[in-house]
């Protein structure tokens, strides 16, 4: 491929990616810890939505999009990840928009690095529950441009990155692992060819790298005969549900993979909604397979929000913005500043390649 138009699918999939995460969050909201929507009403909601003469007010973006736009600006601006800086973002956009559907205890560590003056910007998400530190899904679900960010650098870089961006809020090991794992999956689907994307091979492949992740180290908290490979097993289940295709009904992937506010049960759920929606899904009206992935995770129910935000930054990154339907884009609050920070990134990392050459 010419080296022009390289960089032009590659805009087109930082946008998807941003814009996909958007998405997610703002259409799946509605539907977030409600009963599950089957498909047939999905089916109605999309087709209503896509619908180019309605004209409803935009829907609005919940926690999920507040802090994943604090995690974009930070690193354009800083041209790096700089943690007082990223921290100090997330706490002034709380409190400026404390509505926004925030975690019930991550709204206590924004309270005590405001009142410590963000002076060791790690310790007050270290004391989150006795020690223990929260497995929520909220590192996973702002990590996106990290991964836009760190597309061209080396796979210990990403991942040391999501991991210490994660850890300002997000102590536990299966907290930041959860959002090592969403920066993976965004960074491989950001890679895959576009029209060569192998389900199975996605997974193996971050199967790999998971497994170097999870690997214990001396800082790693466990209890005795805790599972240490809780993501890697997850994904196993994914290539599982994978192979015994049309068979999987909803409520087995709820069991097998989780659709709640959890990390691990939510953060596989998202790859799998990605992978799944690769190709038809039986009840669902969807030629386009980005709609399709978002329909999807929708209509698992549980953290549907999150977890169809998830799967939109993912399947954003690969199929890019061309295509994203556009009557589904103008129902989403503040569509044109994810357009912006993602070329922001994209031309911060087109600069640094420049630089590096
Ligand atoms: N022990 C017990 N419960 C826990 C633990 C733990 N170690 N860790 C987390 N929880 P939080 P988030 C439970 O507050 O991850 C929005 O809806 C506990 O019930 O750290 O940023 C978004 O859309 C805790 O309140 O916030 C996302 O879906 C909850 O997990 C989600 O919230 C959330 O953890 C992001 O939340
Ligand atoms: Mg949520």
């Amino acid at each position: 491929m010419a080296l022009v138009e390289a960089v032009e699918v590659m805009a087109g999939r930082f946008r998807g990616c941003l814009v996909g995460g958007l998405m997610g969050d703002c259409l799946g909201a509605p539907f977030e810890g409600e009963p599950r929507a089957s498909p047939t009403m999905l089916n109605t909601y999309f087709k209503r939505l896509n619908d180019p003469n309605l004209k409803v007010p935009y829907k609005p973006y919940t926690d999920d999009t507040a802090m994943m736009r604090c995690v974009a600006l930070s690193l354009i601006e800083e041209k790096g990840y700089v943690a007082q800086d990223m921290a100090k973002r997330f706490v002034k956009e709380f409190f400026a928009e404390p509505k926004r559907g925030y975690g019930s205890n991550v709204v206590d560590v924004f309270a005590v690095l405001r009142a410590t003056k963000f002076r060791d910007v790690y310790s007050p998400a270290a004391m989150q529950f006795n020690g223990r530190g929260s497995y929520g899904n909220g590192g996973a679900m702002r990590v996106a441009p990290i991964a836009l960010f760190c597309h061209a650098s080396t796979e210990q870089e990403l991942v040391d990155t999501a991991k210490d961006m994660a850890l300002l809020t997000h102590a536990n090991r299966l907290g930041y692992n959860g959002a090592v794992l969403q920066c993976l999956a965004v960074h491989e689907a950001l890679h895959t060819p576009k029209n060569d994307l192998n389900c199975v091979i996605f997974i193996e492949n971050l199967i790999k790298k998971m497994k170097k992740v999870e690997q214990l180290t001396k800082d790693d908290i466990i209890d005795e005969g805790e599972e240490p490979f809780v993501y890697v097993k997850k994904l196993e289940k994914v290539l599982e549900l994978l192979e015994r295709k049309e068979s999987i009904d909803r409520d087995q992937v709820e069991d097998e993979l989780g659709v709640n506010i959890s990390a691990h049960e939510s953060v596989p759920t998202a790859i799998y909604s990605f992978v799944r929606a690769s190709y038809p899904i039986p009840n669902i009206e969807a030629e386009n397979e980005f709609q399709r992935t978002l329909h999807y995770a929708i209509s698992l129910g549980g953290d549907t929000d999150t977890i169809a935000s998830m799967a939109g930054s993912i399947a954003g990154a690969y199929y890019g913005m061309e295509k994203i339907p556009e009557n589904l884009q103008r129902h989403c609050e503040a569509l044109s500043e994810a357009v912006e920070q993602a070329d922001q990134l994209n031309s911060t990392c087109v600069k640094d390649r420049t630089t590096a050459s």
